[in-house]
């Protein structure tokens, strides 16, 4: 299934590409994009994937995110 996520603080492709690195290093995720103008990702995941873990674990990169 597809899943977007609103996420803050991401002002430059360093950020995004930090961002897009951690939500690429699960396994069960694929095909992730950044916007980093619409402050969204984009990805494909299947329901092993628990939605809370990554949105904890990109706000602890110091990027506040939210399931939209
Ligand atoms: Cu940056």
């Amino acid at each position: 299934m597809e899943k977007k996520l609103n996420i803050e603080g991401m002002t430059c492709m360093h950020c995004s590409g930090r961002v897009q690195k951690y939500i690429e290093s699960n396994n069960a995720i694929s095909n992730v994009t950044i916007d980093l103008e619409n402050k969204e990702a984009v990805f494909s995941c299947d329901d092993t994937v628990s939605m809370d873990t990554v949105v904890k674990g990109i706000t602890e990169l110091g990027y506040p995110a939210k399931e939209k």
